[in-house]
């Protein structure tokens, strides 16, 4: 009886080591376990991500996930009852290497309202561990699972409705790096784009409850990256200096659509495709499947606002599917040398005439400058065809999302400042009518008296100030 308690006892310490065996570095065996070679996870808030793995030993990676129910802005003055991996989404991020023995625990807060549970998709068995993660608000559960494979992954809540488990937010990605780590870059940033779905319109403020007809349909009011209209512009900005090498993990959580991930300014030196080890090169856009990931590399030469859309490009202007990567640093012209000149182009026998250009004798030449009522004309036709996709064609704009054109204060104080964001676009916070709005206005490609005639058509519409704005003072602003 005694032999048999010593042999059971040899077995039980024996067992507890076997999982440090490979791992054991300077270590004794009479210290615990986690001096053998565990390691507590480095979990982030998105768009940051944890420290790269080097070419630490595989060990055994202790992870502790919290979900949390919390309902947060989806857009300025639009709330959302969000279901997240750690408190954000898309959830925290989470980094481990080829060989790792992941001990995972969910916890779900007591004051969550649903069960929850946790498919990730560098997992090998059962669900991707979505049945022995399965976990009651105020339980926790504990699973372990070994990374086989390396690559960045996927994972997300597979509790019914799984479809509106994902679309209120409950995704995130596992990166698991290959022996001997990815190579480094100088910056590393996460983001993910998904698509939600909301009783009232884009950016219609208030509470807003989830539409699982919409979702059926697959039509979504919003198709964000990280989670919020403006997650990554404005404040959230990410930022990167002229000459770094950039690595973005970009995941897609879906529920639906399909990103068509692209960087305005920019090429993709590398593209790791669909998040595995296939490295493809020089790569305009790269598709990411609904419950994929793709990791993209460039470099960056020149100083520059890139712009990070989902190139279903409606998406990206309308949806909320935009974010900023601000460039500082010195021009280099070879690269980019911006607009050179400007001149007028003329067709032959065309009847209208470009003022565009500087002095009266050449205006004279050019022809006879446009009275205020051809302005008018001529204005309201360019603005119905371009700017009124965003501001509406009576210039109230959209709530949250375009500010008004029609009795903005903003506008109406200041032309100069009017006729610079027609020409290089807006970026930032900016108050109209007490109004917070934090956004982009891409920079609008018009001639100067096109330019003239656009503001003339604002300024003397829906109650503006009746200012009638020329081509000269629209060269001015742009010369300077
Ligand atoms: C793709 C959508 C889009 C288009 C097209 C667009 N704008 Fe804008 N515009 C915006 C956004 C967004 C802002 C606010 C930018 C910010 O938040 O920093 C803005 C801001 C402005 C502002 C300053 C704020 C205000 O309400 O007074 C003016 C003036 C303006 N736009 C005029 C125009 C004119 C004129 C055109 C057409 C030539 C135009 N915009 C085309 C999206 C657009
Ligand atoms: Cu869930």
């Amino acid at each position: 009886m005694k032999l048999f308690l010593f042999i059971a006892l040899l077995f039980v310490v024996s067992i507890g080591n076997i999982s440090c065996e490979k791992t054991k570095e300077k270590t004794t065996a009479s210290e615990d376990m986690k001096a053998y070679g565990s390691l507590v996870a480095e979990l982030t808030s998105p768009p940051n991500v944890p420290k790269p793995v080097g070419n630490r030993s595989a060990k055994k990676l202790i992870i502790e996930m919290e979900i949390l129910e919390r309902e947060s802005e989806i857009a300025n003055g639009v709330t959302y009852l969000f279901w997240t991996f750690g408190g954000t989404v898309p959830g925290s991020f989470i980094r481990g290497r080829v060989g790792d023995e992941v001990e995972f625990t969910l916890k779900n807060h007591p004051n969550n309202r649903l069960p929850h549970n946790i498919d990730l998709h560098a997992v090998t068995g059962q669900g991707g561990g979505a049945e022995a993660s399965f976990v009651a608000p105020g339980h926790q559960k504990t699973f372990s699972f070994k990374l086989l494979n390396p690559g960045l992954y996927v994972y997300h809540c597979a509790t019914a409705p799984v479809g509106m488990h994902i679309a209120n937010g409950m995704y995130g990605l596992i990166l698991v790096e290959p022996k001997g780590g990815l190579p480094p870059v100088d910056k590393e940033f996460y983001i993910m784009q998904g698509d939600f779905y909301t009783k009232g319109k884009f950016g219609e403020p208030g509470e807003q409850p989830f539409d699982m007809q919409k979702a059926i349909d697959e039509n979504p009011d919003y198709v964000l990256f990280n989670g919020k209209v403006g997650g990554l512009t404005g404040d959230n900005k990410l930022h990167a200096e002229v000459g770094e090498t950039v690595r973005l993990f970009v995941g897609n959580g879906g529920p639906n659509l399909v990103s068509s991930f692209h960087v305005i300014g920019e090429i993709f030196d590398k593209v790791f495709v669909d998040g595995g080890t296939t490295v493809s090169e020089n790569i305009q856009t790269t598709l990411i499947a609904a419950g994929g990931a793709s990791v993209v590399e460039f470099k960056v030469e020149s100083p520059s606002e890139l712009i990070l859309v989902d190139h279903s490009i409606f998406r990206a202007f309308n949806k909320g599917a935009l974010g900023v990567l601000s460039v500082s640093g010195n021009k280099n012209k070879t690269v980019f040398a911006g607009e050179i000149t400007e001149g007028v182009y003329q067709p032959e026998g065309s009847v209208i005439q470009d003022l565009d250009v500087d002095g009266k004798t050449k205006s004279t030449e050019a022809g006879v400058p446009l009275t205020k009522v051809e302005k008018m004309e001529q204005g309201k036709n360019l603005f119905n065809a371009t700017c009124a996709a965003c501001h509406l064609q009576d210039g109230k704009g959209i709530a949250n999302a375009f500010p008004p054109l029609a009795k903005s204060d903003y506008l109406n104080k200041d032309v100069e400042r009017a006729i610079h964001t027609v020409i290089y676009g807006l970026s930032g916070e900016v108050t109209v009518n007490g109004n917070i709005y934090n956004s982009i206005m891409p920079a609008q490609q018009f001639s100067d008296s096109e330019t003239a005639s656009i503001l003339t058509y604002v300024y003397n519409s829906w109650g503006n100030n009746g200012t009638e704005v020329t081509a000269e003072q629209v060269k001015k602003v742009r010369n300077n």
